[in-house]
């Protein structure tokens, strides 16, 4: 039986609840499945932690993360500490320090959820997001704060490398899915250096994938396509920002925020993946035992498809399906079931 080593941060806000529900739903699947095993440890760093000791992050952590099979993530952001230092401090920190490149977000609308589309059935998309440069790569600054001359700038930068990469990967997956169809997502009719190159660097991929059929659509356009024609689009491929910001539309077009689940990937497995539910840490509804825990159920059965699971991932899935179609849902769904109520149905349905 193979045992794998998680690295738990729940982190801030409802991160807290929905990773003990996570936790408790892989305990049930680990205790049933008996082919594996999970053996956690839990990490406390959030925005108190920094609040208290001056970092998210103490010295050694990622070298003691380095150790783990994956990373389950739930969520940071503080009304406490201002969103660019939390983001900045834990989530940025280890998605760039361990390459995890690919970030991966499937938006489906689970049996039971309602799509606010009227043909939302048809969305079964994956996002692929570049993680680790572009609009994220922290470039840029400040000068004559508070002056009238006060000037900033945040740089995009976008490397051959990494674009290269994020291409191969998205038309590897897109030619694993039944109907091998990728979307380039740009602006490159706005942004003519950066963007002009990951449209260069994609039809460049493209030829090793003659099976894949490609599109290229600028980030505006795919909003309205999104919304209208959800059934022309299957795997889309864009930069860290626009894919971040397409990703949060994919998951209301799915029913809410709150099913929507993330994957932060190095491919090479040179360094832990981590998993995550999108959703933050949504602090309005913090401490009400109503946050959604579907988002990091999904998150979970992505990990275990990761470390090779795959029988259990799925299992896991079913069960999610299983209670999501009997409509047991939390408020951001319509429904007037608990954090609690959930995880206790889908533990019943494992
Ligand atoms: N689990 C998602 C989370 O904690 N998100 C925090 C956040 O602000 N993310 C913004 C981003 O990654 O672009």
């Amino acid at each position: 039986m193979h045992e794998y080593r998680i690295a738990a941060i729940p982190g801030d806000g409802i991160g807290v609840e929905v990773i003990a529900a996570g936790l408790k739903v892989l305990e049930v699947l680990a205790g049933r499945d008996r082919s594996f095993k999970l053996k956690v440890e839990h990490f406390p760093w959030s925005s108190d932690y920094y609040l208290k000791h001056g970092h998210y992050i103490p010295e050694g952590g990622l070298e003691q993360l380095k150790q783990f099979d994956a990373i389950f993530f739930g969520a940071v952001g503080s009304p406490k500490v201002p969103d660019h230092i939390s983001l900045w401090g834990l989530r940025l920190p280890i998605c760039q320090g361990f390459d995890q490149y690919a970030n991966v977000r499937p938006a489906r609308v689970l049996p039971g959820i309602k799509s606010p589309l009227r043909n939302g059935e048809a969305i079964d998309w994956v996002v692929i997001r570049e993680n680790s440069e572009g609009e994220y790569s922290g470039s840029g600054g400040r000068a004559h704060r508070g002056l009238p001359e006060e000037v900033a700038t945040e740089t995009s930068v976008f490397t051959r490398a990494g674009v290269t990469r994020i291409h191969r990967y998205a038309f590897e997956l897109a030619r694993s899915r039944p109907r091998k169809h990728l979307t380039l997502v740009t602006k490159s009719n706005a942004q003519r250096h950066g963007m002009v190159m990951w449209d260069e660097i994609f039809y460049e991929v493209a030829k090793q994938y003659p099976d894949v059929e490609t599109r290229r659509v600028l980030v505006d356009a795919v909003t309205t396509q999104m919304v209208l024609k959800p059934q022309t689009l299957d795997t889309l491929v864009a930069t860290n920002l626009h894919a971040d910001i397409l990703s949060d539309l994919a998951a209301a077009l799915s029913g809410s925020l709150g099913i929507a689940p993330t994957a932060n990937l190095n491919p090479e497995r040179k360094f832990p993946s981590m998993f995550e539910p999108i959703h933050g840490s949504a602090f309005d509804i913090t401490g009400k035992g109503i946050a959604n825990p579907v988002a990091t159920f999904w998150t979970a059965s992505l990990m275990l498809a990761h470390l090779g699971e795959k029988d259990a991932a799925q299992r896991l899935m079913r069960a999610i399906e299983a209670v999501t179609g009997k409509r047991i849902h939390t408020p951001d769904l319509g429904g007037e079931a608990t954090t609690e109520i959930v995880t206790e149905a889908v533990c019943d349905s494992l």
